[in-house]
């Protein structure tokens, strides 16, 4: 099946935030070249020099008007989050939230929401490969018509830290190390795990990150967390403490490790791609948002502080409710003029929303507003794709790259020459109100003994994994500690483990040629089903399937197989020695869609072996090379009796996951849907 852009024009989904960039959208095709101040351009290939031979002139104005704009083109990439790549949509919620907030695009499920959704990677910078091991940023900007709404999250659900002062030195663990900028986007080095070893406050969050939610399959497949403790405030002014869950319809899916590695190889742009062609194809990412939600009195009954960003709330304590769906049905334009000049806030609420006191969140109010003034400029939320939907009006003017023509000469307030306008609006007009929360006690800088418990909830983790995730994050740190360099920085961070698992920490230990620790292991005995990824929802749905196939292949076999495929939405893709067609025994034909050289075995969900009576040696050697390659990584495999041979060669017929069949395909195509099969050994 050939990848079919979807020609767009004219078909977009039409909603507030697409009626409003169409004005700035700009059509090339078939129009004269002009400099930018509209001159057109009779000779785009030379420059005006003085002789055919001679030097540039310098009123060469064409020149100079292409050249100096080029010199400019880049932009401070994010400090952190650098690479990224996001997609619009839309959020309806399910029913009324009237009882707890009063935000108005949670009021009515017939209001259908605009929304711009950027996924990023922590540590790597804007070329980085996708899939190393990472935390990943799912940050939702929702166009309101009371204004924007910036749910800027992670699919992680706690942090590294509990105050946002540390954060540079978090980053400044975690980015290359700086005297020879090694290594990109990992964490796999001294810096990183010092940081995380003398800061024991991590500990929760180093399980999370060696768990396989930092290898995410898709961003369709990844969890979406606020993080932070926010408030819901309802129109008589009760607010109740909340934090907001993402969770995918197509379930929690990961890559594993060694795929993971080799795919930054095979190809290094895994996820963006993965999220730009399903959208293309119309198979639409879905979300469901969820909240989980403590009253006001309920604050201190809980084993742990909720203002502490290090903490979960298990969902057997507190579960989650859903609230609504969120669907990302459109492509950006332009990178640069949508994802990366999208400026994404934790400070940007609207009325309903308030924020809670966790010190983590405080020091983010501050740090998004000012990286945006100088990463994008003064005039940031300007930009077509960070205004609101809703009308904007204050008494701000100028600053570098001003857009807004403001008319009249009144830019003040008091006035009386323009009737006191813009004006403010009451509260009970829809003005925003800060939610008076008490506050009291002498200013200090100190951590709440409330925050000082750093194990529980990390033996939790530890408590709630599968057999399966339990041997990969044993294996995450035996290699990531592995390629530390300094002892005692392995030493100190199994140390760290021992508070969590012993016997985990001894293990690693073991791998890694330091001493078992000597520590107190948390006597969390506590678990939750919702942290293990072995809980989730399993479709085959939108997975990749590659069909093997050779020249004078049977058609009885493709046919069916393909329909079959196409049924069950998975997407099947032709593989074989070239890109040419192939043809069938009765003279039938099949467009290939990936050659062994141009394709590679880690991009698909699945296999599929059909090969045909016109197979070289050539072809068969390749064929098992990719079986080889799916069966390493625990992924489906199938057959037809024509392929069977390759499947006989390399030693896997009959081990699990391995179906042959000339169809019907249910059995296989319910394999896809498994995904992974643990039990091979
Ligand atoms: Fe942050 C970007 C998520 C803590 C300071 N952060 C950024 C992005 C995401 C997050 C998803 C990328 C947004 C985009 O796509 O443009 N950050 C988080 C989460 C955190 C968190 C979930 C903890 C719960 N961040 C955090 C702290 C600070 C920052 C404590 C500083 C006090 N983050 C930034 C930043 C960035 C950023 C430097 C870089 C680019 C940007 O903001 O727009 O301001």
């Amino acid at each position: 099946m050939e990848v079919t852009v979807v020609e767009r024009e004219g078909k977009k989904p039409e909603n507030k935030k697409t009626k409003q960039l169409e004005a700035f959208i700009r059509e090339n095709k078939n129009q004269p070249l002009t400099t930018n101040e509209g001159v057109e351009i009779a000779n785009d290939e030379n420059t005006l020099t003085a002789g055919e031979r001679g030097p540039t002139l310098m009123e060469d104005f064409i020149f100079q008007d292409k050249m100096a704009h080029f010199d400019r083109e880049r932009i401070p990439e994010r400090v952190v989050h650098a690479r990224g790549f996001a997609a619009h949509g839309v959020f309806r919620v399910y029913e009324s939230l009237e009882d707890i907030t009063m935000a108005h695009f949670l009021q009515d499920p017939s209001l259908e929401t605009p929304v711009f959704v950027r996924f990023s990677q922590v540590a790597g910078s804007r070329g980085a490969n996708e899939t190393n091991r990472d935390v990943r940023g799912f940050a939702t900007k929702f166009y309101t018509e009371e204004g924007n709404f910036d749910l800027v999250g992670n699919n992680i659900p706690i942090f590294f830290i509990q105050d946002g002062i540390k954060f540079p030195d978090l980053i400044h663990a975690v980015k290359p190390e700086p005297h020879n900028e090694i290594p990109q986007g990992q964490t796999a080095h001294d810096t990183f795990w010092d940081f995380i070893s003398s800061n024991e406050e991590s500990a929760a969050m180093m399980m999370w990150i060696m768990s396989d939610r930092t290898i995410p399959r898709s961003f369709r497949t990844m969890e979406g967390f606020g993080v932070h403790t926010f408030r819901l405030v309802n129109k008589n002014n009760e607010a109740k403490f909340v934090k907001f869950h993402w969770k995918p319809v197509l379930g929690l899916h990961s890559l594993i490790w060694d795929e993971a590695q080799k795919l930054g190889g095979a190809d290094a742009d895994f996820h963006r791609r993965d999220l730009w062609e399903n959208i293309e194809e119309g198979h639409f990412a879905e979300y469901e948002l969820g909240i989980q939600v403590i009253n006001e009195e309920d604050e201190f009954t809980f084993g742990f502080d909720i203002l502490d960003a290090t903490k979960l709330w298990p969902e057997e304590l507190v579960p989650v409710r859903k609230i609504g769906k969120m669907t990302l049905n459109r492509n950006v334009d332009n990178v640069f003029a949508e994802t990366e000049q999208v400026a994404l806030h934790p400070g940007n609420i609207v009325r309903g929303i308030d924020f809670s006191n966790d010190p983590l969140l405080q020091t983010r109010i501050f740090s998004y507003s000012d990286t945006q003034i100088y990463r994008v400029g003064t005039n940031f939320q300007q930009i077509p794709i960070n205004r609101p939907v809703c009308p904007f009006h204050n008494n701000q003017r100028d600053g570098a790259a001003r857009y807004i023509i403001d008319k009249g000469k009144v830019a003040y307030h008091n006035n009386s020459l323009q009737n006191n306008t813009p004006y403010e609006v009451p509260p009970a007009r829809g003005g925003f109100l800060t939610y008076p929360s008490q506050v009291e006690g002498m200013k200090v800088r100190k951590t709440a003994p409330s925050f000082q418990d750093h194990f529980s909830q990390a033996r939790l983790f530890w408590n709630s994994m599968s057999d399966v995730e339990r041997n990969h994050i044993y294996l995450a740190f035996s290699f990531e500690l592995g390629k530390v360099k300094s002892k005692m920085v392995r030493q100190n961070v199994v140390n760290l483990i021992g508070h969590i698992s012993h016997d985990l920490a001894t293990s690693v230990a073991q791998k890694i040629g330091v001493q078992p620790p000597n520590v107190k292991e948390s006597s969390e005995t506590a678990s939750s089903k919702a942290l293990s990824m072995a809980n989730t929802t399993f479709s085959p749905a939108t997975l990749k399937v590659g069909i093997i196939v050779a020249d004078q292949y049977d058609a009885a076999i493709v046919r069916p197989l393909l329909q079959q495929l196409l049924a069950a939405k998975t997407r099947p893709f032709i593989i074989s020695e070239t890109q040419e067609t192939l043809t069938g025994t009765d003279g039938s034909t099949l467009q290939v869609d990936d050659s062994f050289l141009t394709g590679s075995p880690l991009v698909y969900d699945s296999l599929f072996v059909v090969s045909g009576r016109g197979a070289t040696p050539h072809f068969n050697q390749k064929a098992k090379s990719y079986i080889i390659e799916q069966y390493n990584h625990y992924k489906p495999i199938g057959s037809s009796r024509s392929g069977m041979y390759l499947i006989q060669e390399v030693g896997i017929i009959n081990k699990p996951g391995v179906t042959i069949t000339n169809g019907p395909f249910k059995t296989y195509i319910q394999n896809v849907g498994k995904q992974r099969f643990w039990d091979r050994g």
